[in-house]
């Protein structure tokens, strides 16, 4: 039984018509299998020489693991839901016709991957009719597993997650992260040069779906980051917001769209506001 089998019917809102909590249920435990099993492959090809090339700078780096990893979760998905859709990192995108959609990053920090690090994940997520219901992360390296689904609560193995500590913001640690074209690097950096003074302290952990978790699991207070794409935050973001934190785009919009900010309900609205005056959202 996936988690702990019992999904909070008053509270489950799955898509209307397409989903049931069973099948939200269903797709949650489909979603932990995923992660561990590509986090295996992550963990046999993590002591290979890397043959390793770039994609949209020199910095934005991709391997021959990253691509076995997400081939083996387009494979397993084509295997148990043929009619689902897929969107992968590393070009596995498939059409579907079930109205399920799986958002997957095959390592999330790649860079950290690269160096030895050990601070990346393999993130999953499920959609139905373009909800995020069902998600898992994985970090090969400690074993950890982050999993929710929606209207059931964030969990780490049997841990249930609660977010962050109710700290003001001048001794919050906050997460962030930075893009890999040069000048929106430039623009990141001043934003979080002007907040670093505000807060206690940052973070700069090199994978979004492991920040999102830090922040469901109280490991970090609070994390923003400009530009990510679905794939990276997709999943954590889930997880956060059913550790009952709050996950925003800033400005009333979607997570997502154009920035990803989480934070502890005590510390959400005072964070947020900084970071609209910060414009950390107007760096793209
Ligand atoms: C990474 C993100 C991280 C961001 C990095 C990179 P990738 O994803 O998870 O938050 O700061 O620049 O985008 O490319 O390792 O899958």
């Amino acid at each position: 039984m996936w988690c702990d089998g019992r999904v909070n019917e008053d509270v489950a809102r799955p898509a209307a018509g397409a989903s049931t909590t069973a099948d939200v249920g269903r797709l949650g435990g489909f979603a932990v299998e995923l992660a561990e099993g590509a986090a295996e492959v992550v963990r046999r090809g993590a002591d290979r020489a890397l043959a390793t090339t770039s994609k949209s700078t020199s910095t934005d780096l991709v391997t021959e693991v990253d691509r076995a990893s997400e081939r083996w979760l387009v494979d397993r998905i084509r295997e148990r839901r043929p009619d689902d859709a897929v969107l992968g990192e590393e070009g596995g995108e498939r059409p579907g016709s079930s109205g399920v959609r799986w958002l997957v990053d095959p390592i999330d920090g790649t860079v950290n991957f690269v160096l030895g690090i050990p601070a990346y994940a393999v993130s999953v997520a499920a959609e139905i009719d373009g909800e995020v219901v069902a998600a898992a992360v994985c970090n090969p390296v400690t074993g950890e597993v982050f999993r929710a689904t929606r209207g059931s609560g964030a969990w780490l193995g049997e841990q249930r997650l609660h977010g962050p500590r109710a700290v003001p913001l001048e001794r919050a640690v906050v997460g962030t992260g930075f893009g890999y074209d040069r000048e929106r690097r430039d623009r990141q950096g001043r934003v979080a040069a002007r907040l670093l003074p505000l807060v206690a302290d940052l973070r700069r952990i090199g994978s979004a779906a492991l920040d999102l978790c830090a922040v469901a699991s109280g490991r970090l207070d609070a994390y923003f980051e400009a530009g990510l794409n679905e794939w990276d935050y997709a999943a954590g973001a889930l997880i956060a917001a059913e550790a009952g934190c709050v996950v925003t785009g800033l400005r009333g919009r979607r997570p997502g769209d154009g920035i990803v900010a989480a934070g502890g309900p005590a510390l959400a609205r005072d964070f947020f506001d900084l970071l609209e005056r910060l414009g950390a959202d107007e760096v793209l």
